[in-house]
């Protein structure tokens, strides 16, 4: 038996989390969880990254003894380093407005069709590509002379080892998913210096130990190794996909959904662009081949502007709403921002000509059917485009403690879903570290064992998918 620390960092959350794991046996505990609350300053949305290593600190503390430490968080976010390794200032938020408009600059350079043929990526405003884009000229990327993803920058500061781990590098938008390698002739075209980032580094790679300093603040006892892990969050959580076969989608739930398939290759087709799939990299030489859908998210900004009522009494008024009465299309990036979530959705619905949500449980109601139709749209056409069929979809992540949602997405997908583990990226995280130390075996291996040890719940399709392609109709776009 031996125990691994897993820091897990959502949009929402962060958690550090203790892994025990034999061959044979996975069980998972909560050493420390905090919020995670981005501060908007007068340049705009920054990330309070200093308060998040406070809680990996505060949370390594908790867990005591481990055998090793991962971290996993969020995608193409960053810190830039001056020349010294001081952090330049507060990391921007993926949804700050700087990236409005940045896009037909980089197209009008790189047409979206090339960028997509070489990166693989789909178009999402924040793609870190179009972050650096965004920021030429300003005195902090001037001064920078490294940048390190979000998990890079706290390990990094854990262990004074810098790298750059492939599953987040893949979000950038600057690797070629067919290669897992760096695309040197995008970055060259669009004058992003590639020389910013630390080498790259693979799941399950050393990645240091923990620095002498932080032994003395945690407690701990050296050396304590530092692993790479899927440093995505995405990717560590599909990792923990409790699937027995090949035919199967997932669908990780949280602030966002990613919903879609695991493929040996990438899909780079003319078709798949337009229906804005992404192509970011997995373990083991695989493909996360999937759609970003706006997910929880619109759920947490307008309990957010509903005063944070309970979240349990609201999704059971919520489940005697009649059901797809007004949906929205829950893949819009019109959503990406914060604010006024209530009034944009009940606009939207407005906007397309259908009954307009006015109570928090009708607009409750209206974001999940929404959620479960672009889930079924996003399952529908991923098997389409990779010519990849499925029989079951697995639901991961926060979102799985949301029964009417897990079973909605049941019922429009047609297909059973087995939802759990919640904890999905902090399993994938444990499981990384362990099979680097020799604990586990093969992803396969790491999946049996999931699927035997954690608790999951099984919702079969109910009512046909018909009404579910009518409400499909009544909204345009995906
Ligand atoms: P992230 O990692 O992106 O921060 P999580 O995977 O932690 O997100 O999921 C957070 C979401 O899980 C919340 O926005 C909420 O909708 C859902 N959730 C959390 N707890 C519950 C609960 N008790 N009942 C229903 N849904 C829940
Ligand atoms: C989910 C996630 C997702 C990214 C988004 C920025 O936490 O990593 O995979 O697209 O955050």
């Amino acid at each position: 038996m031996r125990s691994y620390a897993a820091v897990d960092l959502g949009a929402s959350s962060g958690r550090v989390m203790v892994g025990r794991v034999s061959p044979h046996s996975l069980e998972l505990a909560e050493a420390h969880r905090f919020v995670n609350r981005p501060v908007r300053v007068p340049e705009g949305l920054r990330w309070d990254v200093l308060s998040l290593y406070a809680g990996v600190l505060d949370g390594l503390r908790a867990a005591g003894q481990v055998d090793s430490v991962g971290i996993d968080s969020w995608a193409v976010d960053y810190g830039l380093l001056d020349g010294d390794g001081v952090l330049l200032g507060n990391p921007v938020h993926y949804r700050d407005a700087r990236t409005d408009g940045v896009a037909e600059k980089v197209w009008a350079t790189v047409p979206a069709a090339e960028l997509y043929a070489a990166t693989g990526l789909q178009y999402a405003p924040f793609n870190t590509l179009y972050q650096l884009t965004a920021a030429r000229g300003t005195s902090q990327l001037a001064n920078a002379e490294r940048l390190l993803l979000i998990p890079d920058l706290l390990s990094y500061w854990l262990t004074g080892e810098q790298g750059t781990e492939l599953t987040n590098a893949s979000t950038t938008q600057l690797v070629d998913p067919r290669t897992r390698e760096w695309s040197y002739d995008v970055a060259d075209r669009l004058g992003i210096d590639l020389g910013l980032f630390a080498p790259l580094r693979q799941p399950g790679d050393p990645a240091g130990v923990l620095r002498p300093g932080v032994l003395e603040e945690t407690g701990l006892t050296g050396p304590v190794p530092v692993t790479a892990v899927g440093s995505h969050d995405t990717a560590s959580a599909v990792a923990a996909v409790p699937a027995t076969g090949e035919r199967f989608a997932y669908i990780c739930t949280g602030t966002w959904s990613l919903a879609g398939l695991e493929l040996e290759a990438p899909v780079l087709t003319e078709d798949s662009r337009a229906a804005n799939f992404t192509n970011e990299l997995g373990l083991d030489g695989t493909v996360r081949y999937l759609r970003n859908i706006m997910g929880l998210w619109l759920l947490q900004e307008c309990v957010r502007a509903w005063g944070e009522p309970e979240l349990g009494g609201l999704l059971r008024e919520a489940a005697a709403v009649p059901a797809l009465r007004s949906v929205v299309d829950a893949g819009d990036a019109a959503f990406l921002a914060p604010g006024r979530m209530p009034e944009r959705i009940a606009e939207a619905c407005r906007a397309s000509g259908q009954p307009v949500p006015r109570t928090p449980a009708e607009i409750t109601r209206c974001i999940l059917d929404s959620l479960a139709l672009a889930h079924r749209r996003a399952v529908e056409e991923a098997q389409r485009l990779a010519d990849h069929p499925v029989d079951v979809v697995h639901v991961v992540g926060g979102g799985t403690r949301n029964a009417l949602l897990c079973q909605l997405t049941a019922d429009a997908c047609g297909l059973p879903v087995v939802a759990g583990p919640t904890e999905a990226a902090a399993l994938g995280n444990v499981l990384v570290q362990a099979r680097a130390h020799g604990m586990v075996g093969d992803r396969a291996a790491m999946r049996r064992l999931l699927a035997r040890t954690q608790p999951l719940t099984r919702y079969e399709p109910q009512g046909g998918t018909g009404r579910w392609r009518e409400a499909e109709a009544r909204i345009a776009t995906r």
